[in-house]
C-alpha cells in the first residue's frame, strides 16, 4: 500500500466515525460540474483577425511567455491542463470573441456556429460540455463605455444581434453535446463619473435584454445567465447592470443570476447570497474569482472566502440550481498553472465542505449553544481532508498537489516558450 493510500484509509476511518462516507463524497465530487475559463489562456484577447485591445473596464497584466494566439493553441493548452484535473463533468467556457475562425466581412453580430466549429468538434471528442458568453467589449462598437444601453439604437442593435448570435451558438453546443450551454450576459456599461440620469440607461438595457432573449430555446440546450458588476476601471461611479438590476431581472424572467465573487463590495459576503436566492428557487451561476483591491480577477486561492463559498454551494445544491465557472485572468504566471491551481482549489473547497460534518454545529445552534457551535467548528478545521484529496487525485489518475507543476513546466519548455 502506498503512503498516500495508507493515510487515506486512516482519514476515511476517522471521517466514518463522524458519519461521513468518504467514498460517497468522492463520487459526488466526480459529478460536480465545473466550467474552465478559456480566456485565462489568451489574456481575454480572443482570436478575431481585427485584434482589438481589451476594453470594458477589465485589464490583464503580465507578460508570461506562451499566451495562446489562435484557437488551436488554446485547445492544445487546455488539453494539457485538463490532464491534471479530476472530475467527470468538466466544461469549457468561451468568450464570444474566442472564435475558431473568422469569415471575411463577418462581424460579431453575425457570428454563427461556423465561427466556432473547431471548438465543438474538439469538445465532442473529449466529452466536455461547453458554455459561452457574448463579448460586449474590446470592440469599436462599445461606444462611450456603453453597449446594450447606448442611446444610439444602431449601437444597441449591433450588440443585441451579437447576443442573439451567441445564444444560437450556445444552443447548438448544448444540442450536440447533450448538456445545456450556459450563456452568460455581462455588459461593461457604466460611467466614470456620476450620471445625471441613472434610470434611462437601465430602461434601455431592459429593453435590449428582452430583445436578446426573445428567441426561446429548450432548457436542455441553453440556459441564460445575467451578471452584475460593481465597478470597473474607468467605470467607477455607476454600472448600468448593477446587482439589484439583474437580481430582479433574473427573478422576473427565470434567468440564472450570475454572482461573480469579485464584483461586490470587499466585505460583502457572496456565500451569504446563495441561501437567500436558492431558498426562493433561484438558480445561480457562480463566477468563481478573487478580488484584490481594484481587481476582480485574481486566480482563486484556497482562502476563507472560497471555503465559505464551497460550504454554501454544497448546502444549497439541489442538483440543478448551481453552476460554476472560473473567472480570472493572470498573465504574470504560467497560464496553465493558473487554470489548474484555480480549478483544483475550487474542487478542494467543495470536497472540504462535503467532508464537514455540519449537523452537530446546526444542533448546537438550534439549541442556542453558540459556545459549543464555535468550539465544534474550529475543531473540525483540523480533520484530515488533505489525505482524502491526495487519494482522490491519485485514484482518478491525476497527480497529487506536489506533482502538479512538473508536467506544466515540461510543456512550458517544449511549447510555450517557443511561441
Ligand atoms: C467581467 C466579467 C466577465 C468576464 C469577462 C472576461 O468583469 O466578470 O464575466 O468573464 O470580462
Ligand atoms: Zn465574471
Amino acid at each position: 500500500m502506498s503512503r498516500s493510500e495508507a493515510m487515506y484509509r486512516i482519514a476515511s476511518e476517522q471521517y466514518g466515525e463522524l458519519g461521513i462516507n468518504t467514498e460517497a463524497v468522492l463520487r459526488r465530487l466526480d459529478e460536480m460540474p465545473l466550467s474552465i475559463n478559456a480566456w485565462q489562456g489568451d489574456d481575454v484577447k480572443g482570436f478575431e483577425t481585427t485584434g482589438h485591445a481589451l476594453t470594458g473596464g477589465c485589464q490583464v497584466t503580465g507578460n508570461y511567455p506562451g499566451c495562446a494566439r489562435k484557437s488551436e493553441e488554446l485547445r492544445q493548452d487546455l488539453d494539457t491542463a485538463l490532464k491534471l484535473l479530476a472530475g467527470k463533468k468538466l466544461r469549457i467556457c468561451l468568450q464570444g470573441h474566442e472564435v475558431d475562425c473568422m469569415m471575411p466581412g463577418r462581424d460579431r453580430d453575425a457570428f454563427t456556429l461556423e465561427n466556432f466549429s473547431g471548438w465543438l468538434d474538439w469538445a465532442a471528442d473529449r466529452k466536455l460540455g461547453m458554455d459561452i458568453a457574448p463579448a460586449y467589449y474590446s470592440h469599436p462598437k462599445l461606444k462611450d463605455g456603453l453597449s446594450l444601453s447606448h442611446p444610439d439604437p444602431a449601437i444597441r442593435q449591433f450588440w443585441i444581434d451579437h447576443g442573439k448570435a451567441i445564444r444560437r451558438i450556445g444552443a447548438a453546443f448544448g444540442a450536440r453535446l447533450g448538456t445545456p450551454a450556459v450563456c452568460n450576459v455581462w455588459v461593461p456599461d457604466g460611467f466614470k463619473d456620476q450620471p445625471a440620469d441613472r434610470r434611462a440607461p437601465r430602461e434601455r438595457l431592459l429593453e435590449a435584454l428582452d430583445a436578446t432573449f426573445a428567441e426561446e430555446f429548450p432548457e436542455n440546450q441553453l440556459l441564460d445567465a445575467v451578471e452584475s458588476k460593481l465597478f470597473g476601471i474607468g467605470v467607477e461611479s455607476y454600472t448600468v447592470g448593477s446587482h439589484d438590476f439583474y437580481l430582479t431581472y433574473a427573478a422576473q424572467h427565470n434567468k440564472l443570476i450570475c454572482l461573480d465573487t469579485g464584483h461586490f463590495h470587499p466585505t460583502e459576503s457572496i456565500p451569504d447570497k446563495l441561501s437567500a436566492i436558492c431558498a426562493q428557487n433561484g438558480r445561480i451561476l457562480l463566477h468563481v474569482s478573487r478580488g484584490v483591491r481594484w481587481d476582480s480577477d485574481h486566480v482563486i486561492l484556497l482562502d476563507d472566502p472560497l471555503l465559505d463559498l464551497g460550504r454554501e454551494a454544497v448546502r444549497n445544491d439541489n442538483g440543478h440550481n448551481l453552476f460554476y465557472t472560473l473567472d480570472y485572468f493572470d498573465a504574470s504566471i504560467n497560464r496553465l498553472a493558473a487554470w489548474v491551481i484555480g480549478a483544483r482549489n475550487w474542487q478542494k473547497a467543495l470536497l472540504i465542505a462535503m467532508l464537514e460534518p455540519s449537523d452537530p454545529a446546526c444542533q448546537y445552534e438550534y439549541a442556542g449553544d453558540f459556545t459549543a457551535r464555535m468550539a465544534y467548528r474550529e475543531a473540525i478545521k483540523s480533520l484530515p481532508w488533505g489525505a482524502v484529496w491526495n487519494y482522490y487525485c491519485e485514484s482518478r489518475g491525476v497527480p497529487a498537489d506536489a506533482n502538479v507543476l512538473e508536467p506544466i513546466r515540461a510543456y512550458e519548455k517544449e511549447v510555450l516558450v517557443k511561441r
